[in-house]
Protein backbone atom coordinates (compact mmCIF):
# COMPACT_ATOMS: atom_id res chain seq x y z
CA UNK A 1 0.00 0.00 0.00
CA UNK A 2 1.10 3.28 -1.01
CA UNK A 3 0.07 6.46 1.22
CA UNK A 4 -0.86 9.51 -0.88
CA UNK A 5 0.78 11.82 1.24
CA UNK A 6 -1.53 15.06 0.59
CA UNK A 7 0.44 16.73 3.58
CA UNK A 8 3.47 16.60 1.91
CA UNK A 9 2.43 17.32 -1.76
CA UNK A 10 0.51 20.79 -0.40
CA UNK A 11 3.57 21.63 1.28
CA UNK A 12 5.39 20.87 -2.32
CA UNK A 13 2.78 23.10 -4.01
CA UNK A 14 2.85 25.90 -1.74
CA UNK A 15 6.48 25.76 -1.76
CA UNK A 16 6.17 25.70 -5.24
CA UNK A 17 3.63 29.20 -5.08
CA UNK A 18 5.69 30.76 -2.85
CA UNK A 19 8.85 30.23 -5.39
CA UNK A 20 6.24 32.46 -8.00
CA UNK A 21 5.18 34.59 -5.44
CA UNK A 22 9.08 35.92 -4.84
CA UNK A 23 9.57 36.28 -8.35
CA UNK A 24 6.16 38.95 -8.26
CA UNK A 25 7.40 40.82 -6.07
CA UNK A 26 11.02 40.87 -7.47
CA UNK A 27 9.53 42.65 -10.05
CA UNK A 28 8.06 45.23 -8.23
CA UNK A 29 4.00 44.37 -8.11
CA UNK A 30 2.45 43.74 -5.40
CA UNK A 31 1.58 40.56 -3.93
CA UNK A 32 -1.86 38.22 -4.69
CA UNK A 33 -4.74 39.03 -2.51
CA UNK A 34 -7.33 36.56 -1.62
CA UNK A 35 -10.36 37.10 0.62
CA UNK A 36 -12.74 35.07 2.62
CA UNK A 37 -16.18 35.86 4.09
CA UNK A 38 -17.33 34.03 6.59
CA UNK A 39 -20.90 34.37 8.14
CA UNK A 40 -21.52 33.70 12.17
CA UNK A 41 -19.26 31.23 14.40
CA UNK A 42 -19.48 27.69 13.02
CA UNK A 43 -16.39 25.73 14.77
CA UNK A 44 -15.31 23.92 11.99
CA UNK A 45 -16.23 26.97 9.35
CA UNK A 46 -13.48 28.91 11.50
CA UNK A 47 -10.87 26.35 11.31
CA UNK A 48 -10.89 26.05 7.71
CA UNK A 49 -10.85 29.70 6.94
CA UNK A 50 -8.01 30.40 9.72
CA UNK A 51 -6.35 27.48 7.75
CA UNK A 52 -6.74 29.72 4.15
CA UNK A 53 -5.26 32.62 5.69
CA UNK A 54 -2.49 31.28 7.60
CA UNK A 55 -1.71 29.24 4.46
CA UNK A 56 -1.77 32.65 2.56
CA UNK A 57 0.84 34.32 4.97
CA UNK A 58 3.06 31.07 4.61
CA UNK A 59 3.38 31.80 0.62
CA UNK A 60 3.45 35.32 0.63
CA UNK A 61 -0.51 36.54 -0.33
CA UNK A 62 -2.25 39.19 0.97
CA UNK A 63 -5.04 38.14 2.63
CA UNK A 64 -8.25 39.67 4.00
CA UNK A 65 -10.72 38.18 6.38
CA UNK A 66 -14.35 39.31 6.38
CA UNK A 67 -16.37 38.11 9.89
CA UNK A 68 -20.14 38.76 9.74
CA UNK A 69 -22.09 37.95 12.33
CA UNK A 70 -24.86 35.53 12.11
CA UNK A 71 -27.61 37.37 11.94
CA UNK A 72 -25.96 39.61 8.36
CA UNK A 73 -29.00 39.35 6.11
CA UNK A 74 -28.55 38.27 2.50
CA UNK A 75 -29.01 41.67 1.63
CA UNK A 76 -25.98 42.47 3.97
CA UNK A 77 -23.85 39.63 2.36
CA UNK A 78 -24.47 40.44 -1.00
CA UNK A 79 -23.49 44.35 -0.70
CA UNK A 80 -20.17 43.27 0.82
CA UNK A 81 -19.75 40.58 -1.96
CA UNK A 82 -20.54 43.27 -4.37
CA UNK A 83 -17.47 45.62 -2.95
CA UNK A 84 -15.00 42.86 -3.13
CA UNK A 85 -16.01 42.46 -6.67
CA UNK A 86 -15.52 45.54 -7.79
CA UNK A 87 -12.46 46.13 -5.50
CA UNK A 88 -9.39 46.32 -7.68
CA UNK A 89 -6.70 45.40 -4.55
CA UNK A 90 -8.35 41.76 -4.36
CA UNK A 91 -7.56 39.21 -6.65
CA UNK A 92 -10.52 36.15 -5.83
CA UNK A 93 -12.51 35.86 -2.69
CA UNK A 94 -14.40 32.88 -1.09
CA UNK A 95 -17.45 32.46 0.50
CA UNK A 96 -17.12 30.11 3.33
CA UNK A 97 -19.60 27.36 3.59
CA UNK A 98 -22.27 26.02 5.02
CA UNK A 99 -23.99 29.33 5.55
CA UNK A 100 -26.44 30.37 7.75
CA UNK A 101 -30.17 28.89 7.40
CA UNK A 102 -31.66 32.05 6.23
CA UNK A 103 -29.44 32.72 3.54
CA UNK A 104 -30.32 31.11 -0.07
CA UNK A 105 -26.32 29.66 -0.80
CA UNK A 106 -27.29 29.37 -4.68
CA UNK A 107 -28.02 33.50 -4.46
CA UNK A 108 -25.01 34.26 -2.66
CA UNK A 109 -22.71 31.68 -5.29
CA UNK A 110 -24.19 33.83 -8.03
CA UNK A 111 -23.15 37.20 -6.87
CA UNK A 112 -19.69 36.13 -6.84
CA UNK A 113 -18.07 37.27 -9.81
CA UNK A 114 -16.38 34.37 -12.27
CA UNK A 115 -13.37 35.99 -12.56
CA UNK A 116 -12.77 36.29 -9.06
CA UNK A 117 -14.65 32.81 -7.99
CA UNK A 118 -11.60 30.80 -6.96
CA UNK A 119 -13.86 28.15 -5.13
CA UNK A 120 -14.85 27.45 -8.59
CA UNK A 121 -18.53 27.17 -7.35
CA UNK A 122 -20.14 29.90 -10.57
CA UNK A 123 -22.57 28.05 -12.62
CA UNK A 124 -20.21 30.17 -15.39
CA UNK A 125 -17.26 28.35 -14.42
CA UNK A 126 -19.06 24.98 -13.35
CA UNK A 127 -20.16 24.76 -16.92
CA UNK A 128 -16.52 25.90 -18.53
CA UNK A 129 -14.94 22.99 -16.19
CA UNK A 130 -18.03 20.54 -17.75
CA UNK A 131 -17.16 21.90 -21.05
CA UNK A 132 -13.08 21.29 -20.54
CA UNK A 133 -12.72 25.27 -21.31
CA UNK A 134 -10.19 26.82 -19.03
CA UNK A 135 -11.29 28.33 -15.25
CA UNK A 136 -11.07 27.69 -11.50
CA UNK A 137 -11.69 24.14 -10.89
CA UNK A 138 -13.12 23.20 -7.53
CA UNK A 139 -10.78 22.98 -5.09
CA UNK A 140 -11.76 19.69 -2.86
CA UNK A 141 -11.56 18.08 -6.77
CA UNK A 142 -8.82 19.84 -7.68
CA UNK A 143 -6.74 19.05 -5.02
CA UNK A 144 -7.37 15.36 -5.61
CA UNK A 145 -6.73 15.37 -9.32
CA UNK A 146 -3.12 16.85 -8.77
CA UNK A 147 -2.57 14.61 -5.77
CA UNK A 148 -2.94 11.61 -8.46
CA UNK A 149 -1.25 13.24 -10.83
CA UNK A 150 2.00 13.48 -8.99
CA UNK A 151 1.62 10.01 -7.56
CA UNK A 152 1.70 8.77 -11.06
CA UNK A 153 -1.74 7.02 -9.80
CA UNK A 154 -2.65 5.51 -13.51
CA UNK A 155 -5.96 6.64 -14.71
CA UNK A 156 -6.53 5.88 -18.34
CA UNK A 157 -9.17 3.46 -18.63
CA UNK A 158 -10.05 2.45 -15.00
CA UNK A 159 -12.87 2.46 -13.50
CA UNK A 160 -13.74 4.87 -10.89
CA UNK A 161 -16.69 5.20 -8.49
CA UNK A 162 -17.68 8.27 -6.93
CA UNK A 163 -19.82 7.59 -3.71
CA UNK A 164 -21.71 11.13 -3.37
CA UNK A 165 -23.11 13.74 -5.84
CA UNK A 166 -22.31 16.87 -4.17
CA UNK A 167 -22.42 20.05 -6.11
CA UNK A 168 -18.55 20.60 -4.28
CA UNK A 169 -17.07 17.16 -4.99
CA UNK A 170 -18.96 14.32 -6.36
CA UNK A 171 -20.41 15.77 -9.28
CA UNK A 172 -17.27 17.52 -10.36
CA UNK A 173 -15.04 14.80 -9.38
CA UNK A 174 -17.23 12.80 -11.86
CA UNK A 175 -17.23 15.30 -14.69
CA UNK A 176 -13.17 15.57 -14.02
CA UNK A 177 -12.03 11.82 -14.33
CA UNK A 178 -14.23 11.30 -17.19
CA UNK A 179 -12.20 14.23 -18.91
CA UNK A 180 -9.32 13.79 -21.49
CA UNK A 181 -6.84 15.16 -19.01
CA UNK A 182 -4.09 14.15 -16.23
CA UNK A 183 -5.27 11.70 -13.88
CA UNK A 184 -8.61 11.73 -15.92
CA UNK A 185 -9.43 9.29 -19.18
CA UNK A 186 -11.69 7.01 -16.48
CA UNK A 187 -14.68 5.22 -16.74
CA UNK A 188 -16.93 6.68 -13.95
CA UNK A 189 -20.12 5.77 -12.22
CA UNK A 190 -21.32 7.99 -9.99
CA UNK A 191 -23.09 6.71 -6.79
CA UNK A 192 -25.77 8.31 -4.18
CA UNK A 193 -28.07 7.21 -1.27
CA UNK A 194 -30.64 5.79 -3.72
CA UNK A 195 -28.02 3.80 -5.48
CA UNK A 196 -28.53 -0.72 -5.25
CA UNK A 197 -26.27 -3.20 -4.58
CA UNK A 198 -23.29 -0.10 -4.22
CA UNK A 199 -21.08 -3.22 -2.53
CA UNK A 200 -20.92 -4.30 -6.27
CA UNK A 201 -20.43 -1.59 -8.37
CA UNK A 202 -17.52 -0.47 -5.19
CA UNK A 203 -16.15 -4.42 -5.70
CA UNK A 204 -15.10 -3.72 -9.01
CA UNK A 205 -13.83 -0.41 -9.07
CA UNK A 206 -10.63 0.12 -9.48
CA UNK A 207 -10.72 3.84 -7.71
CA UNK A 208 -13.10 5.02 -5.26
CA UNK A 209 -14.02 8.10 -3.92
CA UNK A 210 -15.57 8.06 -1.19
CA UNK A 211 -17.66 11.55 -0.48
CA UNK A 212 -20.67 11.08 1.12
CA UNK A 213 -19.88 11.84 4.40
CA UNK A 214 -20.45 8.87 6.62
CA UNK A 215 -17.69 8.18 9.17
CA UNK A 216 -15.87 4.84 8.47
CA UNK A 217 -18.13 4.30 5.73
CA UNK A 218 -16.32 2.35 3.30
CA UNK A 219 -15.06 -1.08 4.77
CA UNK A 220 -12.47 -3.64 3.45
CA UNK A 221 -15.33 -6.42 2.12
CA UNK A 222 -16.24 -3.33 -0.64
CA UNK A 223 -13.05 -2.96 -2.00
CA UNK A 224 -11.42 -4.69 -4.44
CA UNK A 225 -7.63 -5.90 -3.81
CA UNK A 226 -5.13 -3.06 -5.26
CA UNK A 227 -7.70 -0.82 -5.74
CA UNK A 228 -6.83 2.87 -5.07
CA UNK A 229 -8.81 4.97 -2.25
CA UNK A 230 -9.93 8.42 -1.94
CA UNK A 231 -11.27 9.37 1.25
CA UNK A 232 -13.00 12.98 1.12
CA UNK A 233 -14.93 12.47 4.38
CA UNK A 234 -13.74 14.91 7.71
CA UNK A 235 -16.63 14.43 10.27
CA UNK A 236 -15.93 15.38 14.05
CA UNK A 237 -16.96 12.43 15.63
CA UNK A 238 -17.13 12.53 19.63
CA UNK A 239 -13.95 10.92 21.14
CA UNK A 240 -13.75 11.43 24.96
CA UNK A 241 -10.07 10.52 25.21
CA UNK A 242 -9.53 13.77 22.60
CA UNK A 243 -8.43 17.12 24.50
CA UNK A 244 -10.08 18.42 22.46
CA UNK A 245 -13.15 16.49 22.82
CA UNK A 246 -13.63 15.22 19.78
CA UNK A 247 -11.50 13.49 16.58
CA UNK A 248 -12.01 13.88 12.99
CA UNK A 249 -13.04 11.19 11.09
CA UNK A 250 -13.11 10.15 6.93
CA UNK A 251 -15.30 8.07 5.09
CA UNK A 252 -13.19 5.38 5.14
CA UNK A 253 -12.22 2.67 7.40
CA UNK A 254 -8.78 3.45 7.21
CA UNK A 255 -7.63 0.49 9.51
CA UNK A 256 -9.43 -2.30 7.61
CA UNK A 257 -8.87 -1.16 3.73
CA UNK A 258 -5.73 0.29 4.07
CA UNK A 259 -4.53 -3.41 4.46
CA UNK A 260 -6.12 -4.01 0.81
CA UNK A 261 -5.61 -1.38 -1.29
CA UNK A 262 -3.07 -0.43 -3.66
CA UNK A 263 -3.18 3.39 -2.58
CA UNK A 264 -4.84 4.90 -0.09
CA UNK A 265 -5.70 9.04 1.19
CA UNK A 266 -4.95 9.26 5.27
CA UNK A 267 -7.72 11.33 7.00
CA UNK A 268 -6.63 13.97 8.20
CA UNK A 269 -3.28 14.65 5.78
CA UNK A 270 -5.13 12.98 2.85
CA UNK A 271 -7.34 15.27 0.51
CA UNK A 272 -7.98 18.14 3.10
CA UNK A 273 -4.56 19.83 2.96
CA UNK A 274 -4.85 19.98 -0.76
CA UNK A 275 -8.12 21.55 -0.66
CA UNK A 276 -6.03 24.59 0.97
CA UNK A 277 -2.92 24.18 -1.79
CA UNK A 278 -5.34 24.25 -4.84
CA UNK A 279 -7.27 27.59 -3.53
CA UNK A 280 -3.58 29.48 -3.44
CA UNK A 281 -3.07 28.08 -6.63
CA UNK A 282 -6.36 29.48 -8.26
CA UNK A 283 -5.78 32.90 -5.77
CA UNK A 284 -2.49 32.78 -7.95
CA UNK A 285 -4.32 32.34 -11.24
CA UNK A 286 -6.63 34.77 -10.63
CA UNK A 287 -3.88 37.21 -10.20
CA UNK A 288 -2.08 36.19 -13.11
CA UNK A 289 -4.94 37.04 -15.09
CA UNK A 290 -6.48 40.13 -13.15
CA UNK A 291 -3.13 41.63 -12.12
CA UNK A 292 -0.64 41.63 -14.62
C1 LIG B 1 -6.44 17.65 6.99
C2 LIG B 1 -14.79 21.58 4.24
C3 LIG B 1 -16.81 20.31 4.56
C4 LIG B 1 -17.57 21.46 4.49
C5 LIG B 1 -16.98 22.68 4.28
C6 LIG B 1 -6.64 20.00 6.20
C7 LIG B 1 -8.80 21.02 5.82
C8 LIG B 1 -9.39 19.85 6.24
C9 LIG B 1 -8.64 18.76 6.62
C10 LIG B 1 -9.59 22.19 5.37
C11 LIG B 1 -13.34 21.72 4.13
C12 LIG B 1 -12.44 20.54 4.21
C13 LIG B 1 -12.79 22.98 3.99
C14 LIG B 1 -7.27 18.84 6.62
C15 LIG B 1 -11.31 23.22 3.93
C16 LIG B 1 -11.01 20.84 3.81
O1 LIG B 1 -5.29 17.81 7.44
O2 LIG B 1 -6.92 16.53 6.80
C17 LIG B 1 -7.40 21.09 5.80
O3 LIG B 1 -9.35 23.26 5.87
N1 LIG B 1 -10.58 22.08 4.40
C18 LIG B 1 -13.68 24.09 3.89
O4 LIG B 1 -13.25 25.23 3.76
O5 LIG B 1 -15.00 23.93 3.96
C19 LIG B 1 -15.59 22.74 4.16
C20 LIG B 1 -15.42 20.38 4.44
Amino acid sequence: MILLDGKQISADIKAEIALAVTEIKKEGKRAPHLAAVIVGNNGASMTYVGAKVKACELVGFSSTLIDLPAQTTEVELLAKIHALNDNLEIDGFIVQLPLPEHIDEQKILMAVHPDKDVDGFHPTNVGRMALDLPTFLSATPYGIMELLERYKVPTSGKHVVVIGRSHIVGRPMSILMSQKRPAGDSTVTIAHSRTTNLEKLTLEADIIVAALGIPEFLKAEMVKPGAVIIDVGITRVPDETKKRGYRIAGDVDFESVSKKAGYITPVPGGVGPMTIAMLLKNTLLAFGRNAS
